[in-house]
């Protein structure tokens, strides 16, 4: 059975390549050098996005609109579920350069 298991992660990951984003992927975004990676990025409906700081101080990830404002400190992660189709910008409240914009589209 571990070995089936281990064939069906290996036929994902190759979906994954051939496809992009599949629908319900997580997006990993790295917060690394004072920038998010990657910056702009389309999803779909449900997809659960996930910030990661590499850097060595705290960042935000903080919507415009007030949807989430979250302090993330260094190696730690934040992950939020995006459940309604819309274009979501944020930024990095103590560096402003530091801006980012999620699209979610419906499916
Ligand atoms: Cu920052």
């Amino acid at each position: 059975m571990a070995l089936a298991g281990a064939a069906v992660a290996v036929l994902s990951v190759a979906g994954l390549v051939e496809h992009g984003l599949a629908q319900g992927q997580d997006l990993k975004i790295a917060v690394q050098d004072y920038w998010f990676e990657p910056t702009y990025q389309r999803v779909s409906v449900g997809t659960t996005v996930e910030w990661t700081n590499g850097d060595d101080e705290s960042h935000t990830v903080t919507n415009d609109l007030g949807m989430f404002d979250q302090e993330i400190w260094p190696g730690e992660t934040w992950s939020y579920t995006f459940t309604q189709p819309g274009v979501y910008f944020y930024y990095c409240q103590p560096h402003d350069w530091m801006i980012g914009e999620i699209t979610v589209v419906g499916s």
